[in-house]
Protein backbone atom coordinates (compact mmCIF):
# COMPACT_ATOMS: atom_id res chain seq x y z
CA UNK A 1 0.00 0.00 0.00
CA UNK A 2 1.41 2.89 -1.22
CA UNK A 3 0.28 6.76 -0.40
CA UNK A 4 -1.05 9.23 -2.84
CA UNK A 5 -1.58 13.22 -2.52
CA UNK A 6 -3.66 14.50 -5.17
CA UNK A 7 -4.34 17.83 -5.95
CA UNK A 8 -6.49 19.53 -8.56
CA UNK A 9 -5.97 23.15 -10.10
CA UNK A 10 -7.50 25.48 -7.96
CA UNK A 11 -10.80 26.86 -9.86
CA UNK A 12 -11.11 30.54 -9.61
CA UNK A 13 -14.09 31.81 -6.95
CA UNK A 14 -15.24 34.54 -10.10
CA UNK A 15 -18.52 32.34 -11.02
CA UNK A 16 -18.90 28.89 -11.92
CA UNK A 17 -16.85 26.68 -13.58
CA UNK A 18 -17.70 24.86 -17.76
CA UNK A 19 -17.35 21.49 -18.28
CA UNK A 20 -14.13 22.53 -19.80
CA UNK A 21 -12.88 23.95 -16.51
CA UNK A 22 -14.28 20.48 -15.05
CA UNK A 23 -12.62 17.93 -17.37
CA UNK A 24 -8.87 19.45 -17.01
CA UNK A 25 -8.39 19.30 -13.85
CA UNK A 26 -11.05 18.31 -11.05
CA UNK A 27 -12.50 15.69 -12.84
CA UNK A 28 -9.14 13.45 -14.12
CA UNK A 29 -7.97 13.87 -10.65
CA UNK A 30 -10.96 12.90 -9.01
CA UNK A 31 -11.04 9.65 -11.11
CA UNK A 32 -7.50 9.22 -10.46
CA UNK A 33 -8.25 9.53 -6.55
CA UNK A 34 -11.04 6.90 -7.15
CA UNK A 35 -8.46 4.47 -8.48
CA UNK A 36 -5.82 4.80 -6.14
CA UNK A 37 -8.50 4.18 -3.23
CA UNK A 38 -9.77 0.86 -4.76
CA UNK A 39 -6.76 -0.66 -5.20
CA UNK A 40 -6.10 -0.11 -1.59
CA UNK A 41 -3.85 2.92 -1.71
CA UNK A 42 -4.35 5.79 1.36
CA UNK A 43 -4.90 8.54 -0.94
CA UNK A 44 -5.68 12.22 0.30
CA UNK A 45 -7.55 14.05 -2.54
CA UNK A 46 -7.56 18.03 -1.97
CA UNK A 47 -8.86 21.13 -3.51
CA UNK A 48 -9.95 24.74 -2.92
CA UNK A 49 -11.45 27.70 -4.47
CA UNK A 50 -8.86 30.47 -5.64
CA UNK A 51 -10.20 33.94 -4.25
CA UNK A 52 -7.98 36.32 -4.24
CA UNK A 53 -6.59 38.32 -7.15
CA UNK A 54 -8.26 41.49 -9.07
CA UNK A 55 -10.57 38.58 -10.97
CA UNK A 56 -12.52 38.05 -7.56
CA UNK A 57 -12.64 42.09 -7.18
CA UNK A 58 -13.53 42.70 -10.26
CA UNK A 59 -16.88 39.82 -10.04
CA UNK A 60 -17.42 41.12 -6.97
CA UNK A 61 -17.84 44.39 -7.62
CA UNK A 62 -19.90 43.85 -10.62
CA UNK A 63 -22.38 41.81 -8.77
CA UNK A 64 -22.50 44.76 -6.19
CA UNK A 65 -21.30 42.64 -3.57
CA UNK A 66 -18.72 43.37 -0.99
CA UNK A 67 -15.90 40.83 -1.63
CA UNK A 68 -16.17 38.61 1.01
CA UNK A 69 -19.81 38.15 1.06
CA UNK A 70 -19.25 36.95 -2.97
CA UNK A 71 -16.38 34.59 -2.19
CA UNK A 72 -18.54 33.47 0.64
CA UNK A 73 -21.82 32.84 -1.95
CA UNK A 74 -19.37 31.33 -4.53
CA UNK A 75 -17.81 29.06 -2.81
CA UNK A 76 -20.53 27.44 -1.26
CA UNK A 77 -22.10 27.43 -5.29
CA UNK A 78 -19.13 25.34 -6.36
CA UNK A 79 -18.59 23.45 -3.77
CA UNK A 80 -22.59 22.16 -4.39
CA UNK A 81 -21.30 22.06 -8.19
CA UNK A 82 -18.38 20.02 -7.06
CA UNK A 83 -20.22 17.57 -5.07
CA UNK A 84 -23.19 16.82 -7.45
CA UNK A 85 -20.21 16.08 -9.72
CA UNK A 86 -19.75 13.21 -6.85
CA UNK A 87 -16.07 14.91 -7.04
CA UNK A 88 -14.32 12.72 -4.04
CA UNK A 89 -12.63 15.74 -2.20
CA UNK A 90 -10.84 14.88 1.05
CA UNK A 91 -11.61 18.24 1.30
CA UNK A 92 -12.12 21.41 -0.80
CA UNK A 93 -10.81 24.08 1.31
CA UNK A 94 -10.36 28.56 0.59
CA UNK A 95 -7.51 30.16 -0.19
CA UNK A 96 -8.52 32.91 2.08
CA UNK A 97 -8.80 30.62 5.21
CA UNK A 98 -6.34 31.42 8.15
CA UNK A 99 -4.23 28.42 7.64
CA UNK A 100 -2.94 30.18 3.99
CA UNK A 101 -2.83 33.12 5.36
CA UNK A 102 0.19 32.14 7.47
CA UNK A 103 1.46 29.86 5.44
CA UNK A 104 1.97 32.14 2.96
CA UNK A 105 3.30 34.62 5.40
CA UNK A 106 5.88 32.16 6.23
CA UNK A 107 6.90 31.42 2.90
CA UNK A 108 7.37 34.93 2.38
CA UNK A 109 9.72 35.62 5.20
CA UNK A 110 11.58 32.28 5.27
CA UNK A 111 12.49 33.25 1.37
CA UNK A 112 13.38 36.76 2.64
CA UNK A 113 15.82 35.01 5.38
CA UNK A 114 17.41 33.01 1.86
CA UNK A 115 17.81 36.23 0.43
CA UNK A 116 15.44 35.45 -2.18
CA UNK A 117 13.16 38.82 -1.76
CA UNK A 118 14.01 42.15 -2.40
CA UNK A 119 11.82 45.26 -1.85
CA UNK A 120 11.91 47.65 -4.89
CA UNK A 121 10.60 50.40 -6.01
CA UNK A 122 8.33 50.14 -9.45
CA UNK A 123 6.30 52.32 -11.45
CA UNK A 124 2.51 51.36 -11.44
CA UNK A 125 -0.33 53.17 -12.75
CA UNK A 126 -1.83 55.08 -10.52
CA UNK A 127 -5.73 56.59 -10.59
CA UNK A 128 -6.11 60.09 -9.65
CA UNK A 129 -9.76 59.88 -9.71
CA UNK A 130 -10.19 56.81 -7.92
CA UNK A 131 -7.07 57.43 -5.13
CA UNK A 132 -5.75 54.13 -5.62
CA UNK A 133 -3.24 52.39 -7.73
CA UNK A 134 -4.76 50.19 -10.56
CA UNK A 135 -2.91 46.76 -10.56
CA UNK A 136 -3.38 43.96 -13.21
CA UNK A 137 -7.00 44.06 -14.51
CA UNK A 138 -8.17 46.73 -12.88
CA UNK A 139 -6.69 48.77 -15.72
CA UNK A 140 -7.18 48.77 -19.53
CA UNK A 141 -5.78 50.14 -22.52
CA UNK A 142 -4.74 49.59 -25.59
CA UNK A 143 -1.91 46.49 -26.12
CA UNK A 144 1.45 47.76 -26.76
CA UNK A 145 2.22 44.63 -29.49
CA UNK A 146 -1.01 44.36 -31.60
CA UNK A 147 -2.92 47.59 -30.86
CA UNK A 148 -6.07 45.59 -29.37
CA UNK A 149 -8.40 48.65 -27.66
CA UNK A 150 -9.32 46.76 -24.65
CA UNK A 151 -6.57 44.68 -23.31
CA UNK A 152 -6.14 44.34 -19.55
CA UNK A 153 -3.50 45.17 -17.72
CA UNK A 154 -1.80 41.49 -17.31
CA UNK A 155 -2.57 40.50 -20.51
CA UNK A 156 -3.93 40.88 -23.95
CA UNK A 157 -7.17 38.93 -24.94
CA UNK A 158 -6.22 39.67 -28.51
CA UNK A 159 -2.96 38.15 -28.99
CA UNK A 160 -2.29 36.54 -26.02
CA UNK A 161 0.82 38.70 -24.72
CA UNK A 162 1.60 39.20 -21.10
CA UNK A 163 1.45 42.71 -20.63
CA UNK A 164 2.78 44.78 -17.28
CA UNK A 165 0.01 47.44 -16.75
CA UNK A 166 2.47 49.99 -17.35
CA UNK A 167 3.09 49.32 -20.81
CA UNK A 168 -0.59 49.99 -21.94
CA UNK A 169 -0.95 52.79 -24.66
CA UNK A 170 -3.66 55.27 -23.29
CA UNK A 171 -4.45 53.33 -19.88
CA UNK A 172 -7.88 53.97 -18.33
CA UNK A 173 -9.41 52.55 -15.11
CA UNK A 174 -11.54 50.00 -14.98
CA UNK A 175 -13.51 50.96 -12.25
CA UNK A 176 -14.19 54.70 -13.07
CA UNK A 177 -13.30 54.64 -16.47
CA UNK A 178 -10.95 57.62 -15.93
CA UNK A 179 -8.13 58.38 -17.63
CA UNK A 180 -6.84 60.89 -15.40
CA UNK A 181 -3.81 58.39 -14.21
CA UNK A 182 -0.55 58.54 -13.94
CA UNK A 183 2.65 56.06 -13.20
CA UNK A 184 3.77 56.56 -9.41
CA UNK A 185 6.32 54.69 -7.43
CA UNK A 186 5.37 52.29 -5.29
CA UNK A 187 7.16 49.69 -3.56
CA UNK A 188 6.86 45.77 -3.90
CA UNK A 189 8.70 42.46 -3.28
CA UNK A 190 10.43 41.01 -5.40
CA UNK A 191 10.87 36.95 -5.47
CA UNK A 192 14.52 36.74 -6.77
CA UNK A 193 13.71 33.36 -9.67
CA UNK A 194 17.62 33.56 -11.11
CA UNK A 195 18.96 32.51 -8.43
CA UNK A 196 17.08 29.60 -8.05
CA UNK A 197 17.43 28.94 -11.82
CA UNK A 198 19.51 26.19 -11.46
CA UNK A 199 18.29 24.56 -8.84
CA UNK A 200 14.86 24.30 -10.32
CA UNK A 201 16.52 22.94 -13.95
CA UNK A 202 18.27 20.04 -12.08
CA UNK A 203 14.82 19.47 -10.44
CA UNK A 204 13.12 19.13 -13.63
CA UNK A 205 15.97 17.39 -15.09
CA UNK A 206 15.61 14.11 -12.56
CA UNK A 207 11.55 14.98 -12.94
CA UNK A 208 11.55 11.74 -15.38
CA UNK A 209 7.65 11.08 -14.29
CA UNK A 210 6.21 14.29 -15.84
CA UNK A 211 4.13 13.66 -19.07
CA UNK A 212 6.20 15.83 -22.37
CA UNK A 213 3.65 18.75 -22.42
CA UNK A 214 4.48 19.89 -18.85
CA UNK A 215 8.73 19.35 -19.51
CA UNK A 216 8.76 21.09 -22.37
CA UNK A 217 6.83 23.87 -20.66
CA UNK A 218 8.98 23.97 -17.66
CA UNK A 219 12.14 24.05 -19.99
CA UNK A 220 10.98 27.08 -22.15
CA UNK A 221 10.76 29.10 -19.40
CA UNK A 222 14.03 27.70 -18.18
CA UNK A 223 15.62 28.39 -21.36
CA UNK A 224 14.56 32.02 -21.46
CA UNK A 225 15.42 32.80 -18.48
CA UNK A 226 14.09 33.28 -15.15
CA UNK A 227 12.75 36.85 -14.06
CA UNK A 228 12.68 38.50 -10.81
CA UNK A 229 8.90 38.16 -10.25
CA UNK A 230 6.90 40.92 -8.20
CA UNK A 231 4.90 38.79 -5.67
CA UNK A 232 2.92 41.59 -4.33
CA UNK A 233 0.00 44.19 -5.68
CA UNK A 234 -1.82 47.60 -4.25
CA UNK A 235 -5.11 45.85 -3.69
CA UNK A 236 -6.99 45.52 -0.02
CA UNK A 237 -8.28 41.97 -0.05
CA UNK A 238 -5.61 39.44 0.17
CA UNK A 239 -2.98 38.56 2.40
CA UNK A 240 -1.58 40.87 4.03
CA UNK A 241 2.13 41.48 4.12
CA UNK A 242 4.04 40.57 7.14
CA UNK A 243 7.82 41.06 8.49
CA UNK A 244 8.90 38.90 12.05
CA UNK A 245 5.35 38.41 12.04
CA UNK A 246 4.27 41.89 12.01
CA UNK A 247 2.93 44.10 9.53
CA UNK A 248 5.36 45.29 6.74
CA UNK A 249 5.93 48.74 7.09
CA UNK A 250 4.92 50.27 3.92
CA UNK A 251 2.83 47.39 3.21
CA UNK A 252 -0.49 48.53 5.19
CA UNK A 253 -2.64 48.61 1.60
CA UNK A 254 -0.81 45.97 -0.40
CA UNK A 255 -1.50 42.28 -0.49
CA UNK A 256 0.85 38.92 -1.68
CA UNK A 257 0.07 38.43 -5.35
CA UNK A 258 -2.82 35.67 -6.04
CA UNK A 259 -0.30 33.52 -7.93
CA UNK A 260 1.99 33.56 -5.21
CA UNK A 261 -0.61 32.52 -2.56
CA UNK A 262 -2.40 29.81 -4.87
CA UNK A 263 -0.29 27.01 -4.77
CA UNK A 264 0.39 27.65 -0.92
CA UNK A 265 -3.40 27.13 -0.75
CA UNK A 266 -3.06 23.16 -1.61
CA UNK A 267 -0.76 22.67 1.45
CA UNK A 268 -3.41 25.43 3.40
CA UNK A 269 -6.35 23.84 2.56
CA UNK A 270 -4.94 20.38 3.75
CA UNK A 271 -4.50 22.09 7.45
CA UNK A 272 -8.03 22.82 6.96
CA UNK A 273 -8.48 19.28 6.89
CA UNK A 274 -6.37 18.55 9.83
CA UNK A 275 -8.47 20.89 11.62
CA UNK A 276 -11.87 19.81 10.68
CA UNK A 277 -10.54 16.26 12.09
CA UNK A 278 -8.83 14.78 9.01
CA UNK A 279 -5.59 13.85 10.37
CA UNK A 280 -2.23 14.62 10.43
CA UNK A 281 -1.56 17.02 7.39
CA UNK A 282 2.65 17.57 7.96
CA UNK A 283 2.76 13.81 7.33
CA UNK A 284 1.61 14.79 3.69
CA UNK A 285 3.93 17.42 3.06
CA UNK A 286 6.71 17.43 5.48
CA UNK A 287 9.37 15.33 4.50
CA UNK A 288 10.82 15.32 7.71
CA UNK A 289 7.63 13.53 8.82
CA UNK A 290 6.89 10.85 7.05
CA UNK A 291 5.86 12.50 3.46
CA UNK A 292 8.94 11.31 2.08
CA UNK A 293 7.13 8.16 1.16
CA UNK A 294 4.22 10.22 -0.15
CA UNK A 295 3.29 10.23 -4.53
CA UNK A 296 2.92 13.61 -5.22
CA UNK A 297 0.40 14.00 -8.04
CA UNK A 298 -0.60 17.40 -9.58
CA UNK A 299 -3.63 17.84 -12.41
CA UNK A 300 -4.16 21.41 -14.06
CA UNK A 301 -4.70 22.87 -17.58
CA UNK A 302 -1.71 23.78 -19.26
CA UNK A 303 -1.93 27.31 -19.09
CA UNK A 304 -0.88 26.35 -15.28
CA UNK A 305 1.88 24.24 -15.63
CA UNK A 306 4.85 26.68 -15.43
CA UNK A 307 3.41 27.95 -12.07
CA UNK A 308 3.62 24.50 -10.79
CA UNK A 309 6.91 23.30 -12.54
CA UNK A 310 8.67 26.89 -12.21
CA UNK A 311 6.93 29.13 -9.77
CA UNK A 312 5.87 27.46 -6.72
CA UNK A 313 8.80 25.14 -6.89
CA UNK A 314 10.76 28.37 -6.62
CA UNK A 315 8.79 28.96 -3.51
CA UNK A 316 8.96 25.14 -1.79
CA UNK A 317 13.03 24.93 -2.81
CA UNK A 318 13.78 28.61 -2.13
CA UNK A 319 12.30 28.59 1.42
CA UNK A 320 15.31 25.95 2.47
CA UNK A 321 12.64 24.19 4.42
CA UNK A 322 11.52 20.24 3.89
CA UNK A 323 8.61 20.44 1.83
CA UNK A 324 6.36 17.80 -0.36
CA UNK A 325 7.37 18.57 -3.91
CA UNK A 326 5.26 17.47 -7.20
CA UNK A 327 6.00 14.04 -7.99
CA UNK A 328 3.60 13.32 -11.56
CA UNK A 329 1.74 16.16 -13.82
CA UNK A 330 -0.50 15.56 -15.52
CA UNK A 331 -1.44 18.93 -18.10
CA UNK A 332 -4.33 19.06 -19.98
CA UNK A 333 -5.02 21.13 -23.29
CA UNK A 334 -8.65 22.95 -23.25
CA UNK A 335 -12.32 21.26 -24.20
CA UNK A 336 -13.34 23.75 -26.81
CA UNK A 337 -17.46 24.44 -27.60
CA UNK A 338 -17.56 23.23 -31.11
CA UNK A 339 -14.39 24.85 -31.57
CA UNK A 340 -14.37 27.92 -29.60
CA UNK A 341 -13.85 29.42 -25.78
CA UNK A 342 -16.84 28.48 -23.53
CA UNK A 343 -18.20 32.13 -22.43
CA UNK A 344 -20.27 32.91 -19.17
CA UNK A 345 -20.99 36.12 -20.44
CA UNK A 346 -21.82 35.34 -24.32
CA UNK A 347 -24.08 32.50 -22.72
CA UNK A 348 -21.78 30.12 -25.33
CA UNK A 349 -21.58 26.58 -23.43
CA UNK A 350 -22.76 24.85 -20.64
CA UNK A 351 -21.68 25.58 -17.00
CA UNK A 352 -21.34 22.59 -14.18
CA UNK A 353 -24.76 23.76 -12.64
CA UNK A 354 -26.61 23.67 -15.83
CA UNK A 355 -25.22 20.14 -16.72
CA UNK A 356 -26.69 18.57 -13.53
CA UNK A 357 -29.89 20.25 -14.61
CA UNK A 358 -29.96 18.45 -17.50
CA UNK A 359 -28.37 15.14 -16.69
CA UNK A 360 -27.06 13.11 -13.87
CA UNK A 361 -23.91 13.16 -13.61
CA UNK A 362 -22.08 10.28 -14.69
CA UNK A 363 -22.87 11.11 -18.45
CA UNK A 364 -20.70 13.80 -18.42
CA UNK A 365 -18.30 12.07 -16.15
CA UNK A 366 -17.93 9.35 -18.85
CA UNK A 367 -18.11 11.61 -22.01
CA UNK A 368 -15.72 14.56 -21.05
CA UNK A 369 -13.15 11.89 -19.81
CA UNK A 370 -13.82 9.33 -23.01
CA UNK A 371 -13.05 12.60 -24.70
CA UNK A 372 -10.46 14.17 -22.75
CA UNK A 373 -8.47 16.89 -24.20
CA UNK A 374 -5.11 14.66 -23.42
CA UNK A 375 -2.89 14.81 -26.71
CA UNK A 376 -4.56 17.50 -27.95
CA UNK A 377 -7.45 20.27 -27.25
CA UNK A 378 -11.40 18.62 -27.98
CA UNK A 379 -14.09 19.65 -29.24
CA UNK A 380 -17.34 19.45 -26.80
CA UNK A 381 -20.69 19.18 -29.21
CA UNK A 382 -23.80 17.93 -27.87
CA UNK A 383 -24.30 16.01 -31.01
CA UNK A 384 -20.55 13.95 -29.96
CA UNK A 385 -22.48 14.18 -26.16
CA UNK A 386 -25.55 12.09 -27.48
CA UNK A 387 -23.25 9.59 -29.90
CA UNK A 388 -21.12 9.23 -26.75
CA UNK A 389 -23.61 8.37 -24.38
CA UNK A 390 -26.10 6.01 -26.05
CA UNK A 391 -23.68 4.09 -27.77
CA UNK A 392 -21.39 3.19 -24.60
CA UNK A 393 -23.51 3.68 -21.44
CA UNK A 394 -26.73 2.92 -22.70
CA UNK A 395 -26.37 0.49 -25.58
CA UNK A 396 -23.41 -1.13 -24.85
CA UNK A 397 -22.99 -1.14 -20.66
CA UNK A 398 -26.79 -0.43 -19.86
CA UNK A 399 -27.99 -2.91 -22.25
CA UNK A 400 -25.45 -5.44 -20.83
CA UNK A 401 -26.61 -5.28 -17.20
CA UNK A 402 -30.26 -4.85 -18.19
CA UNK A 403 -30.85 -7.95 -20.29
CA UNK A 404 -29.11 -10.37 -18.07
CA UNK A 405 -30.52 -9.42 -14.81
CA UNK A 406 -33.74 -9.44 -16.24
CA UNK A 407 -33.36 -12.52 -17.95
CA UNK A 408 -32.23 -14.11 -14.63
CA UNK A 409 -35.02 -12.84 -13.00
CA UNK A 410 -37.61 -14.11 -15.08
CA UNK A 411 -35.89 -17.48 -15.73
CA UNK A 412 -33.89 -18.17 -12.98
CA UNK A 413 -35.66 -16.83 -9.63
CA UNK A 414 -33.61 -13.97 -10.07
CA UNK A 415 -30.72 -15.67 -8.40
CA UNK A 416 -26.94 -16.51 -9.33
CA UNK A 417 -27.75 -20.10 -11.02
CA UNK A 418 -26.13 -23.03 -10.12
CA UNK A 419 -25.58 -25.64 -12.16
CA UNK A 420 -23.52 -26.21 -15.51
CA UNK A 421 -19.58 -26.30 -16.35
CA UNK A 422 -17.48 -23.58 -18.38
CA UNK A 423 -16.35 -24.45 -21.63
CA UNK A 424 -14.45 -23.62 -24.09
CA UNK A 425 -16.28 -20.14 -25.16
CA UNK A 426 -15.76 -18.63 -21.01
CA UNK A 427 -11.72 -20.24 -21.49
CA UNK A 428 -11.48 -17.48 -24.39
CA UNK A 429 -13.68 -14.86 -22.89
CA UNK A 430 -11.57 -14.44 -19.46
CA UNK A 431 -8.01 -14.84 -21.26
CA UNK A 432 -8.99 -11.58 -23.90
CA UNK A 433 -10.42 -10.20 -20.03
CA UNK A 434 -7.36 -10.50 -18.45
CA UNK A 435 -5.34 -8.63 -21.44
CA UNK A 436 -7.73 -6.11 -21.33
CA UNK A 437 -7.49 -6.02 -17.40
CA UNK A 438 -3.77 -5.52 -17.09
CA UNK A 439 -3.98 -2.60 -19.99
CA UNK A 440 -7.15 -0.82 -18.33
CA UNK A 441 -4.71 -0.98 -15.32
CA UNK A 442 -1.60 0.22 -16.77
CA UNK A 443 -3.72 3.12 -18.11
CA UNK A 444 -5.06 4.74 -14.85
CA UNK A 445 -1.57 4.35 -13.69
CA UNK A 446 -0.50 6.41 -16.60
CA UNK A 447 -3.14 8.74 -16.26
CA UNK A 448 -4.20 7.99 -19.56
CA UNK A 449 -7.70 8.21 -19.41
CA UNK A 450 -9.32 8.40 -23.29
CA UNK A 451 -7.34 5.09 -23.38
CA UNK A 452 -8.57 3.74 -20.41
CA UNK A 453 -12.22 4.77 -21.00
CA UNK A 454 -11.52 3.03 -24.60
CA UNK A 455 -10.33 -0.06 -23.11
CA UNK A 456 -13.30 -0.31 -21.00
CA UNK A 457 -15.16 0.36 -23.07
CA UNK A 458 -13.79 -2.42 -25.01
CA UNK A 459 -14.30 -5.25 -22.22
CA UNK A 460 -18.09 -4.25 -21.78
CA UNK A 461 -18.22 -4.70 -25.84
CA UNK A 462 -16.44 -8.16 -25.22
CA UNK A 463 -19.07 -8.77 -22.77
CA UNK A 464 -21.84 -8.20 -25.23
CA UNK A 465 -20.62 -10.71 -27.71
CA UNK A 466 -19.87 -13.20 -25.43
CA UNK A 467 -23.12 -13.39 -24.64
CA UNK A 468 -24.58 -12.64 -28.14
CA UNK A 469 -22.83 -15.84 -28.59
CA UNK A 470 -23.49 -17.65 -25.72
CA UNK A 471 -27.25 -16.88 -25.70
CA UNK A 472 -28.66 -17.93 -22.68
CA UNK A 473 -32.22 -17.28 -23.81
CA UNK A 474 -31.97 -19.78 -27.29
CA UNK A 475 -29.50 -22.03 -24.87
CA UNK A 476 -32.34 -22.07 -22.43
CA UNK A 477 -35.21 -24.02 -24.66
CA UNK A 478 -32.65 -26.90 -25.09
CA UNK A 479 -30.31 -26.78 -22.59
CA UNK A 480 -30.56 -25.38 -18.90
CA UNK A 481 -27.08 -25.89 -17.90
CA UNK A 482 -25.64 -24.30 -20.84
CA UNK A 483 -28.07 -21.27 -20.06
CA UNK A 484 -26.99 -21.36 -16.62
CA UNK A 485 -23.79 -20.76 -17.26
CA UNK A 486 -24.29 -18.04 -19.55
CA UNK A 487 -26.27 -16.37 -16.73
CA UNK A 488 -23.94 -16.97 -14.18
CA UNK A 489 -21.19 -15.80 -16.38
CA UNK A 490 -22.85 -12.27 -17.33
CA UNK A 491 -24.13 -11.92 -13.58
CA UNK A 492 -20.38 -12.12 -12.67
CA UNK A 493 -19.50 -10.16 -15.91
CA UNK A 494 -22.05 -7.04 -15.15
CA UNK A 495 -20.38 -7.39 -11.06
CA UNK A 496 -16.93 -7.00 -12.76
CA UNK A 497 -17.87 -3.88 -14.95
CA UNK A 498 -19.43 -2.14 -12.52
CA UNK A 499 -16.28 -2.70 -10.45
CA UNK A 500 -14.16 -1.56 -12.88
CA UNK A 501 -16.18 1.77 -14.02
CA UNK A 502 -16.20 3.01 -10.55
CA UNK A 503 -13.66 5.44 -11.42
CA UNK A 504 -15.44 7.20 -14.46
CA UNK A 505 -19.36 6.41 -13.52
CA UNK A 506 -19.23 6.25 -9.83
CA UNK A 507 -23.48 6.27 -9.50
CA UNK A 508 -24.30 4.03 -12.20
CA UNK A 509 -21.95 1.50 -11.00
CA UNK A 510 -23.14 1.84 -7.01
CA UNK A 511 -26.64 1.02 -8.56
CA UNK A 512 -25.75 -2.17 -10.43
CA UNK A 513 -23.31 -3.77 -7.49
CA UNK A 514 -25.88 -2.76 -4.87
CA UNK A 515 -28.68 -4.45 -7.39
CA UNK A 516 -26.31 -7.78 -7.80
CA UNK A 517 -25.44 -7.50 -4.31
CA UNK A 518 -22.00 -7.25 -4.15
CA UNK A 519 -20.56 -6.28 -0.57
CA UNK A 520 -18.20 -3.09 -0.67
CA UNK A 521 -15.16 -5.76 0.56
CA UNK A 522 -15.35 -7.26 -2.62
CA UNK A 523 -15.63 -3.63 -4.50
CA UNK A 524 -12.04 -3.47 -4.75
CA UNK A 525 -10.05 -3.56 -8.12
CA UNK A 526 -9.21 -6.65 -8.98
CA UNK A 527 -5.34 -7.96 -9.79
CA UNK A 528 -6.70 -10.42 -12.11
CA UNK A 529 -9.53 -11.91 -14.09
CA UNK A 530 -9.33 -15.44 -12.29
CA UNK A 531 -12.05 -16.44 -10.40
CA UNK A 532 -13.58 -13.26 -11.23
CA UNK A 533 -16.61 -14.74 -13.84
CA UNK A 534 -17.61 -17.32 -10.67
CA UNK A 535 -17.17 -15.03 -7.90
CA UNK A 536 -20.76 -13.90 -6.91
CA UNK A 537 -21.84 -17.09 -4.63
CA UNK A 538 -24.04 -19.41 -6.50
CA UNK A 539 -27.98 -18.69 -4.96
CA UNK A 540 -26.97 -15.43 -4.25
CA UNK A 541 -30.43 -13.48 -4.99
CA UNK A 542 -30.22 -10.15 -7.51
CA UNK A 543 -32.56 -7.58 -8.17
CA UNK A 544 -32.72 -6.20 -11.83
CA UNK A 545 -31.89 -2.06 -11.63
CA UNK A 546 -33.84 0.39 -13.30
CA UNK A 547 -32.76 1.25 -16.75
CA UNK A 548 -29.32 2.31 -15.84
CA UNK A 549 -29.06 5.04 -18.62
CA UNK A 550 -31.71 6.90 -20.29
CA UNK A 551 -30.86 7.74 -24.25
CA UNK A 552 -30.58 11.42 -25.46
CA UNK A 553 -32.90 12.18 -27.83
CA UNK A 554 -32.52 14.58 -31.19
CA UNK A 555 -34.91 16.51 -29.90
CA UNK A 556 -33.13 17.06 -26.23
CA UNK A 557 -29.69 17.77 -28.19
CA UNK A 558 -32.00 20.49 -30.77
CA UNK A 559 -33.49 21.91 -27.46
CA UNK A 560 -30.24 22.22 -25.37
CA UNK A 561 -28.27 23.51 -28.65
CA UNK A 562 -30.41 26.59 -29.31
CA UNK A 563 -30.27 27.29 -25.15
CA UNK A 564 -26.56 27.02 -24.77
CA UNK A 565 -25.43 27.92 -28.63
CA UNK A 566 -24.47 24.79 -30.07
CA UNK A 567 -22.92 24.24 -33.68
N1 LIG B 1 -7.04 29.53 -10.25
C1 LIG B 1 -6.16 29.36 -12.52
C2 LIG B 1 -7.12 28.47 -13.17
O1 LIG B 1 -8.13 28.08 -12.60
C3 LIG B 1 -5.91 29.21 -11.09
C4 LIG B 1 -5.27 27.93 -10.70
C5 LIG B 1 -4.57 28.02 -9.40
S1 LIG B 1 -3.76 26.57 -8.99
C6 LIG B 1 -2.85 26.91 -7.65
O2 LIG B 1 -6.85 28.19 -14.31
ZN1 LIG C 1 -2.28 42.44 -28.13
Amino acid sequence: MARYLITSALPYINGIKHLGNLAGSMLPADIHARFRRLQGHEVLYICATDEHGTPAELAAAEAGQDVRAYCDAQYEIQRDACAGFKLSFDHFGRSSNPPNHKLTQAFCEALEKNALIEERVSKQIYSIDDGRFLPDRYVEGTCPHCGFERARGDQCDNCGTLLDPIELINPRSKISGSTNVEPRDTAHLFLKQPLMQDRIRAWVDQSTEWPPLARSIAYKWLDEGLIDRSITRDLSWGIKVTQNGQPRPGFENKVFYVWFDAPIEYIGSTVEWSQAGGGDWERWWRTDRGADDVTYVQFMGKDNVAFHTVSFPVTIMGSGEPWKLVDRLKAFNWVTWYGGKFSTSEKRGIFMDQALDLLPSDYWRWYLMANAPESADAAFTLEQFQQTVNADLANVFGNFVNRITRFCASKFEGVVPEGGAPGALEQKLETDLAARLKALTEFHEQMEFRKAAAELRAMWAAGNEYLQVAAPWTAFKTDVERAAVGVRVGLNLAALFAILAQPFIPDAAKTVLDAIGVPDQHRAWPKQIAGALDALPRGLAITPPDVLFKKIEDTDVAAWAERFGGG
